[in-house]
């Protein structure tokens, strides 16, 4: 049986949670070492029998999804103020990001720190690894998901390829929320129509090809959004029926394990709902104020959110 609509929301924002927690266990680590410890998804999967600890992935999207849930749209300065909120730097950020952070933290000019921090500003992929709420919450429009997605990068994402990888995981996420039977020709034709770099482009024309694990190596594993987007959206389009071998797959490849599996771990929850994901990750996920309970609730107020939003668009017609 198909996953209901709210089942899809809890799926994506846990298994974006969840992918994030266990790659965090994994981040920096070659593949080959990752492979010598673990024979297969299985053995990856049941090596965990104490709690899970998310990372800076989930703590920005669960700003993310806060924000939405309570303007109904991407708002900079109330997103700002929740990244905020949320800010805990042991959590592990990206050394721009939190310049960023601590700037918007002392009420300084964080605009201009994320402008010069990097010169034409980061191409890291902090703002896709935080964007899954905005691809479910606008899964009804590619262009206002994308007009939101880009909205939801620039406090801390200025470059273009920072920007446009956060807009491709939006898309995946509503793409895969959308449909009931997966059609891999169908999901990679709809993010091609939406892509406007030719480095994208080439990337998910590879991406679109591939038929077994091996074949994701040259699509990346680093911190770089080019890196790591595309490489998460194919983690998923090759094994789209598991969400468990869909995070393995990006957990197997090493390198920024923690982000390529949360990304790729939300488009599957959104497609797979949260019943997909196996119990003993679910269980583990960390039962902290801001854990697993509450990232479920989170997900059924953005749902709340989401319904009156349709209801109401359907309403001014
Ligand atoms: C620690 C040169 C650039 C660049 C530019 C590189 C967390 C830098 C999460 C930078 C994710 C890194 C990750 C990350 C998210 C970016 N020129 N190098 N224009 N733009 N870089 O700092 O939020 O793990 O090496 O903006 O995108 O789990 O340090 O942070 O893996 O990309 O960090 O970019 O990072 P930042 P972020
Ligand atoms: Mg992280
Ligand atoms: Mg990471």
């Amino acid at each position: 049986m198909n996953a209901s609509l709210q089942d899809r929301f809890r799926g994506c924002l846990v298994g974006l949670a969840v992918g994030d927690a266990l790659g965090g266990r994994f981040e920096a680590q070659s593949a080959d070492y990752i492979g010598g410890r673990f024979a297969n998804t299985e053995q990856l999967i049941n090596y965990i029998t104490d709690e899970i600890w998310y990372t800076d992935d989930t703590q920005m999207a669960i700003g993310v999804a806060e924000s939405l849930a309570d303007h109904g749209e991407i708002i900079e300065d109330r997103l700002c103020e929740s990244f905020v909120a949320n800010y805990m730097p042991s959590r592990g950020y990206g050394r721009g990001a939190r310049a960023v952070l601590d700037a918007m933290e002392d009420g300084d000019d964080y605009q201009a720190v994320a402008a010069k921090h990097f010169p034409g500003g980061s191409f890291g992929n902090g703002a896709a690894m935080r964007v899954a709420p905005v691809g479910l919450f606008f899964r009804d429009d590619p262009h206002i998901a994308l007009d939101q997605s880009r909205l939801s990068a620039l406090p801390t994402h200025l470059h273009p390829l920072g920007i446009e990888g956060a807009q491709l995981v939006a898309l995946a996420v509503a793409h895969a929320s959308n449909v009931e039977q997966f059609d891999r020709d169908a999901f990679f034709a709809h993010l091609l129509e939406h892509c406007k770099s030719s480095e994208y482009r080439c990337k998910l024309e590879t991406a679109a090809q591939i038929q077994e694990p091996s074949e994701l190596v040259p699509l990346g594993n680093g911190i770089e959004a080019l890196e790591s987007v595309t490489t998460a959206i194919a983690c998923f389009a090759l094994t789209p029926r598991s969400y468990e071998d869909t995070i393995a797959n990006a957990i197997f490849l090493g390198g920024d394990t923690d982000t390529i599996a949360a990304m790729a771990g939300s488009i599957a929850g959104a497609h797979l709902g949260v019943r997909s994901i196996p119990d003993v990750l679910l269980n583990n996920l960390e039962e902290s104020p801001k854990g697993r309970s509450y990232i479920l609730e989170l997900a059924d107020r953005l749902h709340s959110a989401y319904t009156n939003r349709i209801a109401n668009a359907t309403n001014d017609t």
